[in-house]
């Protein structure tokens, strides 16, 4: 038999013999989806949130031919500061693997990983979806499509308002993936509590959303679910006020003719500078509470 080009942590190595709730958690938001230093503070924010809640943190990115399975202090620092880290989608993983490439793992790649090494909850700030013009770009993020055949629940401040919303609603429900608002009726835009669009379903509690996780598994039903949990309230940033801010992204990346998977660095890093570094702030505050509640989870999974 092939063995997997996986290399875990110890501390993940563990938790998983001992059958303990691990959390995975992406690197393309600290490569592309954040400046250093910020970007590494929060990833080691984001691991203590994990452990705080009770389940053990795998950050996942490929280096030297593996995958790896937890990062250590010092991978972190370095895939913090590489600029040359390849931006790794399900059509990347095996290039960036058999050529012994550095890459960060998008919400797809890390679903694939994440699967392999039997992770069953993932944590993220929002997903990628269907980009605005898409309907003359063909621009539609392959998250929408891992979701809908990767068994992970990946729990995310549901996608990012840069994109087109209901459109990524319909192509979510058009592949039959399961939208989950956790504690409320809207689904979130990120940075904002509400994107003003019913979520399809709803769940108040991490409990429930690991039963329906393991009654998908039960089921044999291909795919994840994605939950939606709204930033909280103290650091949302209202529709209102980040809406001519992203009207003005878009507008300077269609003049500087960006697209395919420059399109969403591009459009973090230019609202971070016009909203004068309020975008990163409520979007590590909309991290860490997506980390707690997937811990949460995964705690409730490891349980049932
Ligand atoms: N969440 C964040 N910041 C990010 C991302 C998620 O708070 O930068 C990344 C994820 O890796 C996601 C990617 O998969 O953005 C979407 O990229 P694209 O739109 O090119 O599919
Ligand atoms: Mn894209």
């Amino acid at each position: 038999m092939m063995t997997l080009p996986l290399q875990l942590s110890p501390e993940v190595s563990a938790a998983k013999a001992a059958g303990a709730p691990v959390v995975a958690l992406e690197s393309t938001i600290i490569t592309h989806g954040m400046p250093w230093p910020q970007n590494v503070d929060t990833a080691r924010g984001v691991e203590a949130a994990v452990r705080a809640a009770g389940a053990v943190p795998a950050t996942i990115a490929v280096m030297g031919g593996l995958i790896h399975i937890g990062l250590s202090d010092a991978d972190l620092d370095r895939l913090g500061q590489a600029r040359d880290a390849m931006k790794l989608s399900r059509a990347d993983l095996a290039v960036c693997l058999a050529t012994g490439r550095t890459g960060a793992t998008t919400v797809a790649a890390t679903m694939i990983c994440a699967d392999l090494a039997g992770i069953a909850v993932f944590a993220t700030g929002g997903i990628g979806g269907v980009h605005r013009g898409a309907e003359t770009s063909f621009d539609i993020s392959a998250d929408l499509l891992e979701l809908a055949r990767t068994p992970v629940t990946v729990v995310a401040a549901g996608a990012k308002a840069i994109l087109d919303l209901p459109k990524t609603l319909e192509v979510l429900e058009t592949h039959g993936v399961p939208v989950i608002a956790f504690g409320q009726d809207d689904f979130p835009a990120f940075w904002s509590r509400s994107s003003g669009l019913r979520a399809p379903l709803r769940l108040d509690t991490a409990e429930g959303i690991a039963a329906s996780h393991l009654m998908r598994r039960r089921l044999g039903l291909a795919g994840g679910q994605l939950v939606a949990n709204p930033i909280p309230h103290d650091a949302e940033i209202s529709r209102a006020d980040i809406t001519p801010f992203i009207e003005a992204a878009l507008a300077e990346a269609q003049a500087q003719g960006i697209t395919a998977k420059a399109v969403t660095p591009f459009l973090l890093q230019r609202l971070f500078e016009a909203t004068g570094g309020r975008s990163l702030t409520a979007n590590i505050a909309l991290v860490l509470n997506n980390a707690a509640l997937a811990a949460a989870i995964a705690v409730a999974v490891a349980a049932g």
